[in-house]
This record gives C-alpha cells, sequence and structure tokens, in this order.
C-alpha cells in the first residue's frame, strides 16, 4: 500500500518540476497561460471559439488540445487561423507538463500572448497535474447537475475560474443553480464565478473582461 502512494507521488512530483520549467520558460516569453478543464463536452471547445473571436484583435493566441485520440478540436481551432497542437494522450485521462512541454516546439512563443491548453474531459485527473498554467479555470454545464461540487471537490478548489454554461438550457434541466454556486464557494471561496451561454453568447463579456484583466496584471508584473 505505502509503494503504491509513494509511486503516485513520484510521478506527481516528476510532473510538478516540468510544470515548473514549462512556467519559467511561458514567464520569459510574457505568455498567459491557462489550463481549461470540465467533463467531456461541457463546451470547452465551444469556449476557447468565442474567446478567440473576443480578444484575438487585442492579443496573439495559441491553443493545445488534448484528446485521448483525434484531432477535431486542433481542427475547430486551426479553422480560425489560429495556431492549434493536437495532443492525443492515448488514454491518459489528463494533460501534463511533459506533454506541453514537447507540443510547444510546434509553437513559435515569440508570437504568443495567451495560450489556452484545453484538458481532457475529466473532472478527476486533470485538477491534480500542473501544466505551467497562470490560471485553471473550469466548466459545469447545466445539465451536468449541481451536485459536481460536493462529488469532484479538487476541481472546483484548484480553479480559478467556474463558467455554469448552457445556461440557455436552464429551463429544461433540473439544475440547481443556488446549490452549484454554494458548494463551489464553500470549496473555494476565491473562485470567480461566469453565467453564460456558449450558444447564444449571453455572459461571456464578464468571462472575457476578466481573462483580459488577468492577462494585462500579468504583462504589467513587476512595474509596480
Ligand atoms: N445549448 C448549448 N449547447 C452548447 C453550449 N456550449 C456548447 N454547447 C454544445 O455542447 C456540445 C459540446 O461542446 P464542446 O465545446 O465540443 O465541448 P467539450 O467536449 O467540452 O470541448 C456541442 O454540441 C456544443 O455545440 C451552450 O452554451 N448551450
Ligand atoms: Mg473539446
Amino acid at each position: 500500500m505505502v509503494s503504491t502512494i509513494r509511486v503516485v507521488q513520484n510521478i506527481l512530483d516528476a510532473n510538478e518540476r516540468i510544470a515548473a520549467n514549462n512556467r519559467t520558460l511561458f514567464d520569459q516569453k510574457n505568455i498567459y497561460v491557462i489550463n481549461l478543464m470540465s467533463s467531456p463536452g461541457a463546451g470547452k471547445t465551444t469556449l476557447v471559439e468565442k474567446t478567440i473571436e473576443a480578444l484575438r484583435g487585442k492579443y496573439r493566441i495559441a491553443v493545445i488540445e488534448g484528446d485521448i485520440q483525434d484531432t477535431v478540436d486542433a481542427d475547430r481551432v486551426a479553422k480560425l487561423g489560429i495556431p492549434a497542437v493536437q495532443i492525443n494522450t492515448g488514454g491518459a485521462c489528463h494533460i501534463d507538463g511533459n506533454m506541453i512541454q514537447q507540443a510547444l516546439s510546434s509553437l513559435d512563443l515569440d508570437r504568443i500572448d495567451l495560450l489556452i491548453c484545453e484538458n481532457v474531459g475529466n473532472l478527476v485527473c486533470p485538477a491534480e497535474f500542473k501544466v505551467g498554467e497562470n490560471a485553471k479555470v473550469m466548466i459545469l454545464s447545466t445539465p451536468e447537475g449541481a451536485d459536481k461540487p460536493g462529488k469532484y471537490p479538487l476541481m472546483f478548489r484548484e480553479s480559478a475560474v467556474m463558467i455554469l454554461n448552457k445556461m440557455d438550457l436552464l429551463p429544461y434541466v433540473d439544475f440547481d443553480m443556488a446549490k452549484a454556486k454554494r458548494d463551489a464557494l464553500k470549496l473555494n471561496p476565491s473562485l470567480a464565478v461566469f453565467e453564460v451561454s456558449c450558444r447564444t453568447g449571453s455572459g461571456l463579456e464578464g468571462w472575457v473582461r476578466w481573462l483580459g484583466n488577468q492577462i494585462e496584471s500579468f504583462k504589467n508584473r513587476g512595474r509596480e
């Protein structure tokens, strides 16, 4: 039992070191990085597309897509004329520091202000593996149910932002929004919460403003 725990700890420690190296490189290159997480189908790629639409005039954006298999998500992003790299984890349920480090060789780091890393759809292990991000952002969509903060606490504790997506479906699904927010904020009182519909575009301006502010304070760090 003890040795099993140690193996997992060693894997996490090794990942922390690689993620820290990635972070050092991102700092040198002035790249603000988000690690975007959710269960499959909550709307990660759609949010990436909407975020690109809103911020492409202001920032140079690149995207790394993590999936077990296939390139559909990177294809969706590339269609917008944005540099996109697809990582296929080949079964692994999350992306990690090493995968991101390898993907970086396909990107021109001198031409990126914002790097979005879309994680594998999963509410469990993505929360445990840093990739060198400035912030973890998670999406909970209304059809998934309000019990998710209680069931997957680490995801909500680790994230700086919770995006409640698919607000347009609220009349048709049994989603207790007050409970979802209450339980998530109990786990993480500093969580920023945005209620959005990536379908209709409602609420996205709050998220875009938050992200823009984060990028600006990152760029101005150390200047005060
Ligand atoms: N009704 C509705 N559907 C959405 C919304 N956002 C995304 N979707 C749909 O949800 C499905 C999964 O979205 P996708 O972005 O691929 O999710 P991902 O697997 O988390 O990357 C797609 O059919 C999207 O069109 C939303 O706000 N409202
Ligand atoms: Mg996706």
